[in-house]
């Protein structure tokens, strides 16, 4: 039943969901906007009535007893039912499922996510699955955007520039940070969209589930053919803010994990990021 509503979502305008939390997300959003349809008509048609009811010509002397009727109020408990519904009943358990139930470290694909006006630098842990330290101090806007300790366990780790990778059907977790001023990670198919706050490293998790090719497949003849993935920053965050956008390649497993070796190679030659490519 729940996945069934979720397909509506195409129905409803929204983009196609790749991840397996997506549909939940439009049940929230489909419920809501029925409400809001509902309220408008209703709304609509009171004004109506009450700007023909009320008029002057039909009531010249004010009446000071005001309505005897009841009706208000129980449409007043049903909205407020209704209200408590999409609060409790779908956004609350949605909610804790997505930000307080985190995964064991173990299951999960770790990556850390560093916004700043106007690019999304990608951090894999690389090989030993750990992450190297990162300082301030060590930052360099052309060669080491992230500031990564490349001594220790950041000696393999890979640092992208808007090019994010993750393999299919693998919950990720992702620590979403920024260098600068506030910006927003959101993925639309993934239903996914964070804040990234100065300050704070911020746990988001997901589990993709569709392929990129699979997705680029489905979009054929439609107005957005041929466009993938995307990441948006949804926070007005600069005068470049419209050009902060980052490229989402979700792949098997195996082919992930092709991309990663090739990263590492080209890491051991040239020893550093290809950061300037993906400019
Ligand atoms: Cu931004």
């Amino acid at each position: 039943m729940l996945e069934y509503l979720g397909k509506l979502s195409d129905k409803l305008g929204l983009p196609i969901v790749s991840s397996d939390h997506g549909y939940k997300i439009d049940i929230v959003i489909g419920w809501v906007h029925w409400l809001m349809i509902l309220l408008f008509v209703g709304w609509g048609i009171y004004l109506i009535y009450a700007i023909f009811k009320f008029n002057n010509k039909s009531n010249p002397a004010a009446s000071y007893g005001g309505i005897k009727s009841h009706f208000s109020q129980y449409v007043e408990v049903g909205v407020i039912v209704f209200e408590a519904f999409l609060l409790v009943g779908l956004s609350l358990p949605l909610w804790s499922q997505l930000k307080t139930n985190i995964p064991d470290k173990k299951d999960v694909h770790e990556i850390r996510v560093v916004a700043q006006q106007f690019a999304w630098n990608i951090h894999y842990p690389g090989a030993d699955g750990l992450f190297g330290s990162t300082s301030p101090s060590l930052v360099n806007e052309e060669s080491n955007p992230v500031g990564l300790d490349r001594n220790g366990f950041g000696a393999d780790d890979i640092v992208t520039i808007n090019q994010l990778h993750l393999p299919v059907n693998k919950q990720v977790l992702v620590y979403l940070s920024t260098k600068d001023v506030i910006h927003n990670f959101f993925l639309p198919e993934m239903r996914v969209k964070q804040d990234a706050i100065p300050g704070m490293q911020i746990p988001i998790y997901f589990t993709p589930t569709m392929t990129s090719k699979d997705f680029l497949q489905m979009l054929k003849g439609t107005a957005r053919e041929g466009q993938g993935y995307e990441i948006a920053c949804a926070q007005l965050c600069g005068n470049s803010h419209y050009r902060m956008k980052g490229y989402v390649t979700i792949e098997t497993e195996q082919e992930f994990n092709d991309w990663l070796a090739e990263e590492a190679e080209y890491l051991d030659e040239e020893g550093d990021d290809d950061w300037d490519d993906d400019w």
